[in-house]
């Protein structure tokens, strides 16, 4: 009996995919497309060909563009809708593109022009009722193009009220339309932005209890947009996972520094991919994880699904490499080793009380001791590297 390859993909595993991803036709600022554009039916129908995909997310315009007309609108989605059926693909995640049009060339919901603020959250109402026909469960927002290239054109207090304003009129008009939609907020440094508001994750964790309704906000982080800056992606998802305002994953990889990369997921950062599955697979992290990258410019159709099984493929390879690190004797035992707890004290440093207060500063605590205690961490990451290389 042939082997069954344990990285292959089923829809069970959530792994979804853009229109705007696996359809991109590979321009970039310096050049045009290299590949045909695909309709939206043809972009399920590759993902189809890959095999195992959970579901296609959309802007409204990667379905319908901004100009179609009504009767154009209805074909598509009705190509579309059949192309779901037939390949067996959910739309789980719905978005708006808040940043191609002209009109949202200096930012949409903080725009200083007040037409163009009631534009866009008038634009995100209709997207939202697209995404909804879909059955799109969550609603994301990425500040495209909020932020700004010199600070004299904004005054950024009054971008973050114009920014939660709009929100919060959207979060009723979720509830009020019964959707039901939880939204996500992705953060970006910069680009296309000179600088983007909410720059980071923690950004939006920090926004979200300001809000009206912050029961239903949670974030969207891309690994792609905090290691651009540099940033230790892995931290901000744990504390999004930490607050339970995980709601969404943007999957790719990226060299720090440089350009929005999108490359396909774990092509570059193995370590850093790998944590960051340990810690979606150590929190059982149950939401969609969507590959928001896109194959590169040399690339053709063929390759694209290559590309996209490679991201499937590469997400299960690292479970695996978990499973191992979960099960590894000698990985464990050091790790029981530096984990080291004192039941007696915890109980004393868990909660403020006057008598807890008084114990702890007669406790007989020596620094020198306590500095001495080993923390063998070269042998300890030693083990990682070479489990992640394949020797152990
Ligand atoms: C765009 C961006 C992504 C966002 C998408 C959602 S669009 O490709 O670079 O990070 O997730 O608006
Ligand atoms: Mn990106
Ligand atoms: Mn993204």
């Amino acid at each position: 009996m042939a082997k069954i390859d344990p990285f292959t993909p089923t829809a069970a595993d959530k792994f979804t995919f853009g229109l705007w991803t696996v359809g991109k036709t590979g321009s970039d600022p310096f050049g045009g497309d290299v590949r045909e554009q695909l309709t939206p039916a043809q972009i399920v129908d590759l993902l189809g060909k890959a095999g195992g995909v959970h579901g296609v997310n959309f802007h409204d315009n990667d379905l319908i563009p901004i100009d179609a007309s009504d009767t154009e609108a209805a074909q598509i989605k009705k190509d579309f809708r059949a192309a779901l059926r037939r390949n067996k693909l959910k739309v789980p995640m719905a978005t708006t593109n808040l940043f191609s049009d002209p009109v949202f060339k200096d930012g949409a919901f903080t725009n200083n022009d007040a037409e163009i603020r009631a534009y866009a959250i008038q634009k995100t109402m209709k997207a939202m009722t697209l995404g909804k026909e879909f059955g799109a469960s969550t609603y994301v927002f990425w500040g495209g193009r909020e932020g700004t290239e010199s600070d004299a054109t904004k005054d950024s207090v009054l971008a973050v009220k114009r920014f939660r304003e709009a929100i919060d009129f959207l979060c009723e008009y979720s509830i009020s339309e019964k959707m039901g939609y939880k939204f996500a907020f992705e953060a970006k440094p910069n680009e296309p932005r000179g600088d983007m508001y909410f720059s980071v994750t923690g950004s939006y964790l920090a926004l979200i209890p300001s809000l009206k309704h912050p029961d239903m906000c949670g974030v969207n982080p891309e690994f792609a947009h905090e290691t651009m800056a540099g940033l230790n992606f892995t931290h901000h998802v744990a504390q999004a996972l930490e607050m339970g305002k995980l709601f969404h994953i943007d999957l790719n990889d990226q060299v720090p520094g440089r350009y929005d990369q999108d490359f396909r997921f774990a092509s570059v950062n193995y370590k850093a991919n790998f944590f960051l599955v340990k810690l979606l697979t150590d929190y059982k992290y149950k939401g969609m994880k969507h590959f928001d990258s896109h194959a590169y410019r040399q690339s053709d159709y063929g390759d694209v699904i290559e590309f996209a099984k490679g991201s499937m493929r590469n997400f299960k390879i690292l479970e695996h490499k978990v499973a191992q690190f979960n099960a590894d004797k000698k990985i464990q035992a050091l790790l029981k080793d530096i984990d080291r707890t004192n039941a007696k004290l915890s109980k004393l440093t868990r909660k403020f009380t006057k008598t807890n207060a008084k114990a702890l500063l007669a406790a007989d605590l020596d620094r020198v001791k306590l500095a001495a205690k080993p923390m063998p961490y070269e042998e300890l990451d030693q083990l990682v590297g070479e489990l992640l290389m394949g020797v152990r």
